[in-house]
């Protein structure tokens, strides 16, 4: 990939909106948004065809379209949108604020987002949705939706990815960002999902498994989705609080604000 240290280098200034974003509001979740920072960048940097300017845009009914099924995860997809153009990026400090643009989950009101999320076990089946009418219209467009490893406790999930492969849907992908911790524990304590690839293959999906914090690896994975002639799950290995040291794989960072003190040591990690 001939751009692959400027898109790391997105991701590394997505991770310090992350954290400035989180800690200006005093509130949000930066475990599950460090995890999946990473995706969401190449996803909306180099796979998605995608238009921040849908209005002036005369071909946007065939913009791909993303459903954020973690909807916690929301200052990571608007850290990425705002690097990507969507809205400026002044409105990140409006984060988790009364009557503001960027509210704690995402809604349609924000340029980018699609679908309002935030109650687990809801994305799949909005993106199979989404998928079936583009088929219907002929539209050629792709829906990614990023999943948490811990929502997929959430029945819902599983008639969802029951349903995909019955109906054909090969313009869905779906991602995992199995970083291996929910709220409040390891996924696996709680309630284990393993065997998660063979579940899946079961399902009848096309399943693969990459290291989600490897740009290439990413890249690769989500462009052979949009060629599967079965809708793709790309099991993402990924570490909760990527890229901070002391929010690495602690699931008490889940959805916690970082202090002064630890927005400054995160932000001197991450070479602000
Ligand atoms: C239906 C529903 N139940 C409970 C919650 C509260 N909740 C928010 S995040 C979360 C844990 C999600 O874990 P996971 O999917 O693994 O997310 P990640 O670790 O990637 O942040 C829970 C239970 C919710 N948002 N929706």
């Amino acid at each position: 990939m001939e751009d692959l240290e400027k898109i790391k280098e997105i991701c590394r200034y997505n991770r310090c909106n992350i954290i400035k974003t989180i800690h200006n509001a005093n509130s949000g979740h930066p475990g599950g948004a460090l995890s999946s920072v990473d995706i969401l960048t190449v996803l909306f940097e180099k796979v998605m065809l995608n238009f921040p300017d849908w209005d002036k845009n005369p071909d946007f009914e065939k913009r791909d379209r993303f459903v954020l099924s973690k909807g916690h995860g929301s200052a990571g997809i608007y850290s990425v949108l705002a690097k990507r153009g969507y809205f400026p990026e002044e409105e990140l400090k409006s984060f988790r604020k009364i009557n503001s643009l960027l509210q704690g989950h995402p809604n349609t009101h924000i340029p980018g987002i699609e679908v309002p999320t935030g109650s687990l076990g809801q994305g799949l089946s909005l993106a199979n949705g989404i998928a079936l009418a583009l088929k219907l219209d002929k539209n050629p467009a792709h829906v990614f939706v990023l999943l948490g490893d811990g929502e997929l406790q959430e029945g819902s999930c599983w008639e969802a990815f029951m349903h995909a492969p019955h109906r054909g849907l090969n313009n869905v992908t779906a991602i995992i960002d199995r970083n291996n911790l929910q709220i409040d524990g390891s996924v696996d304590k709680i309630k284990d999902i393993n065997p998660l690839n063979k579940k899946l293959e079961a399902f009848n999906w096309n399943v693969v498994e990459i290291d989600g914090h490897n740009i290439e690896e990413i890249y690769e994975a989500l462009m052979n989705s949009k060629k599967s002639e079965k809708p793709t799950a790309i099991i993402a290995h990924t570490i909760k609080g990527k890229g901070v040291s002391f929010m690495e794989n602690q699931c008490g960072w889940h959805g916690k604000a970082p202090s002064d003190e630890d927005c400054a040591k995160a932000l001197q990690e991450l070479g602000e």
